[in-house]
């Protein structure tokens, strides 16, 4: 096996640009899918909480992958393994540079947040959690953070609990402090609310969480594209991420962990690469990030994952997330006037998500006829469906943007809207 350190950088992660005004249009250019007309309109993507879209410099490095280095990684002591190899672990370092991660190894690669949490229900959950323990969660997580969570407590006999949430859809931290105890084995929240926007005071979760001496995954599925994040700052035990949702593949992700969890932790699946020395009589694991990363990962995915690091390092992410802010603010601004419009989720610290129902209109009909005038939106419970239970509404539609929408697009969208209200009145 080729060592996963000292394998130099493909390519030095770019400097961001300083003081330079946000070029939208510029940075659009950027995005070859949204070169495009949809019902003889152009569209306008407003489904990034999704799935975000992809620069051109994604797309080349994953055909150069394909076109040049197609092979499988770890094993082979010829030229293209060699070379996939020090793509794949580029990345890897590429990641825990994003995250400041202490070590790379502290980076396992995952099909993306699904996999990352049930890598640690799995290696985590299954090996501490007991008969009569707790797992706290909150009540506005998406359902890959509820699910895994639930199979957990329903095959070890503990109890899952939830961090109830006020109308604004903002967490009740005096209620999380009281659910913790001596029998509480992790905390599992998340970062951004898909279906609301919040953002949630994890730093503060996660300080409160280890003075009882609780371990906390942030599901940053949301946050990762649209906040800046460092994982030692926040001091997290496990954070993980989407590579689709950071305009990178599908099939890409991140399951960060410190390695004192990690180390301690059942591996999730066995197969190849992931072992020490196997005989029929006993199987011993290597050490980690391999211990975690059982057979061929997505390759091309996750290399693309890394360019598209190097990507939104290149064009500024506190100047993204800046812009992003403002966007979000312009559109709530104009949405909320707008008759019959009611927002869902008012929280005080919010980012890129608007959810939104019109009063007598199913959602599903708004996405419908959004998408008559070339808009994407998701309309749905966006797999949170506590949350649509907590709020009393079937379902919502929901705009989310990213650093490539526009205001004139946020525009179209409150149109749109409107041409909703009159079709429906
Ligand atoms: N956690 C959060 C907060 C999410 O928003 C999502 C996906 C996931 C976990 C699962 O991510 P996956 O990449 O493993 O599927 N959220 C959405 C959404 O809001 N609309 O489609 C998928």
């Amino acid at each position: 096996m080729i060592s996963t350190e000292n394998i130099l950088l493909e390519t030095p992660t770019p400097e961001p640009p300083v003081d330079e005004a946000w070029d939208v249009e510029r940075i659009r250019d950027d995005f070859p899918v949204l070169r495009q007309t949809v019902n003889g309109k152009p569209l306008v993507y407003l489904d990034n909480a999704a799935s975000s879209q992809v620069p051109q410099v994604v797309v080349d490095r994953g055909a150069r992958y394909l076109e040049e280095e197609h092979s499988n990684i770890h094993r082979g002591v010829h030229y293209l393994s060699m070379r996939a190899t020090t793509a794949y672990e580029g990345a890897r370092e590429k990641v825990k540079r994003f995250l400041n991660a202490r070590e790379a190894k502290e980076c396992i690669f995952v099909r993306g947040a699904t996999e990352g949490i049930n890598l640690v229900m799995h290696g985590y959950g299954r090996k501490f959690v007991s008969e009569g323990d707790e797992v706290i969660v909150s009540a506005m997580e998406h359902h890959a953070n509820i699910v895994p969570w639930q199979m957990l407590c329903e095959e070890k006999g503990a109890r899952l609990r939830v961090i109830p949430m006020n109308d604004a859809g903002e967490l009740l931290l005096d209620e999380y402090d009281a659910l913790l105890n001596e029998r509480t084995k992790i905390v599992a929240v998340n970062h951004i609310s898909n279906a609301l926007g919040t953002v949630n005071p994890v730093k503060e979760i996660i300080a409160t969480a280890h003075k009882h001496g609780v371990p906390v995954l942030v599901d940053g599925a949301q946050s990762a594209p649209h906040l800046a994040v460092d994982v030692q700052d926040l001091d997290c035990d496990f954070f993980v991420l989407s590579g689709h949702k950071m305009f990178a593949p599908t099939g890409s992700g991140i399951i960060y962990g410190k390695a004192e969890w990690l180390e301690r932790m059942n591996p999730f699946q066995g197969g190849g690469d992931m072992i020490r020395s196997v005989t029929f009589e006993k199987t011993t694991y290597a050490g980690l990030p391999t211990k975690f990363e059982a057979g061929t990962p997505a390759i091309a995915s996750q290399i693309g994952l890394g360019a598209a690091i190097d990507y939104l390092n290149s064009i500024g992410r506190e100047r993204a997330v800046a812009y992003e802010k403002e966007l979000l603010a312009y559109a709530t601004a104009k949405i909320s006037a707008i008759e019959g419009v009611r927002i869902i989720g008012t929280a005080r610290e919010k980012a890129s998500v608007l959810s939104f129902v019109i009063e007598d209109v199913h959602p599903h009909d708004i996405g419908t006829i959004l998408d008559q005038e070339g808009i994407a939106v998701r309309a749905g419970h966006h797999c949170a469906q506590p949350v649509m239970q907590r709020l009393k509404v079937p379902a919502t539609a929901r705009a989310s943007f990213a650093f490539y929408n526009t205001k004139e697009e946020a525009d179209a969208l409150a149109g749109a809207i409107e041409k909703v209200i009159e079709v429906f009145s």
